[in-house]
């Protein structure tokens, strides 16, 4: 089962002790879930404003793209959008000053990726059952084909009014990979190929892809594996952040708005114990390479 593992760290440049290290990326690489209660992300005076939902566009999350610095997804212009984009750099930067210390294992090898601001409220949306994720799930998605590399993500809930993010968290990903395995397809030969050439996905779609992208669904599209699997729920607080490996981690985002959110990417082998990626933990009960 995923658990929460806390740590009292207080600011994005806290130097961490040699065991605090030890004990993230150990509790990350177990699947867990690493809260860290007492820091808090406060805005400035001119970032209030986008405490509204009109600050998103149609895609719900306003999103900073690392490669070119540009900000997406919002209905800001000018001025404004000068001050999203300085809110959404400043989150940015925190979450990789913070990594620096508390991760330094991974330095060598960590990348950051996007950036989002979710304004939106998550109870009531309505999006299809693929996108719903309020549906218990493992992140993989369609157009970012990964190749096996992680996906690390740090969440901070900004709710000025005290608003829990509410979230479900269920099961290890090897009984989620044991539970739907046998029933899997094998990728079409020369098919992620084809995918890469025509434009679908950035980068070409392994093995390994495509069978997470169908445990995602395999997930979401069960509802009585939703109703049914062992599972807990937790409130995190506003002026709490919260990492976690999404890859690997069944998790499902239930109720809550106002939230951050820093996207990373770390090879596996930049990982402390990289036997227990989802990459090795397949490759494993598949007995055969997903490259
Ligand atoms: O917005 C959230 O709290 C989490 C949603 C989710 O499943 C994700 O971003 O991977
Ligand atoms: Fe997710």
């Amino acid at each position: 089962m995923t658990d929460i593992i806390r740590l009292p760290i207080a600011s994005w440049d806290q130097p961490c002790s040699p065991q605090e290290q030890f004990a993230a990326t150990q509790a990350l690489e177990d699947g867990q879930v690493l809260l860290l209660p007492q820091l808090d992300f406060p805005l400035l005076d001119a970032e209030r404003p986008f405490l509204s939902p009109d600050i998103a566009g149609a895609a719900k999350n306003v999103s900073l793209n690392p490669a070119d610095g540009s900000v997406r997804g919002s209905s800001a212009a000018g001025t404004e959008l000068g001050v999203l984009h300085g809110m959404m750099t400043r989150f940015a930067a925190s979450s990789q000053t913070l990594l620096r210390q508390l991760l330094s294992p991974y330095a060598p090898t960590l990348r950051a990726g996007r950036t989002s601001f979710r304004p939106v409220e998550i109870a009531g949306r309505e999006t299809s059952w693929r996108k719903d994720d309020t549906r218990l799930h493992v992140d993989s998605f369609p157009s970012s084909p990964t190749g096996g590399e992680r996906i690390l993500r740090l969440f901070t809930n900004v709710h000025p009014q005290g608003r829990t993010r509410s979230w479900r968290l269920g099961e290890s990903f090897e009984g989620v990979a044991r539970r739907y395995l046998p029933s899997l397809h094998r990728p079409l030969p020369g098919s992620c190929e084809l995918l890469h050439l025509l434009g679908i996905t950035k980068g070409r779609r392994t093995a390994y892809d495509h069978f997470m992208l169908q445990l995602h669904d395999r997930m979401k599209a069960d509802t009585k594996y939703q109703a049914q699997v062992e599972q807990s729920t937790h409130e995190f607080a506003p002026g709490q952040t919260w990492l976690v490996y999404t890859d690997q981690a069944s998790h499902a985002a239930m109720a809550g708005q106002y939230a951050f959110e820093q996207t990373f990417y770390l090879p596996v082998a930049g990982m402390v114990e990289s036997a227990k990626s989802p990459l090795r933990v397949l490759e494993r009960l598949m007995r055969r390479e997903l490259v």
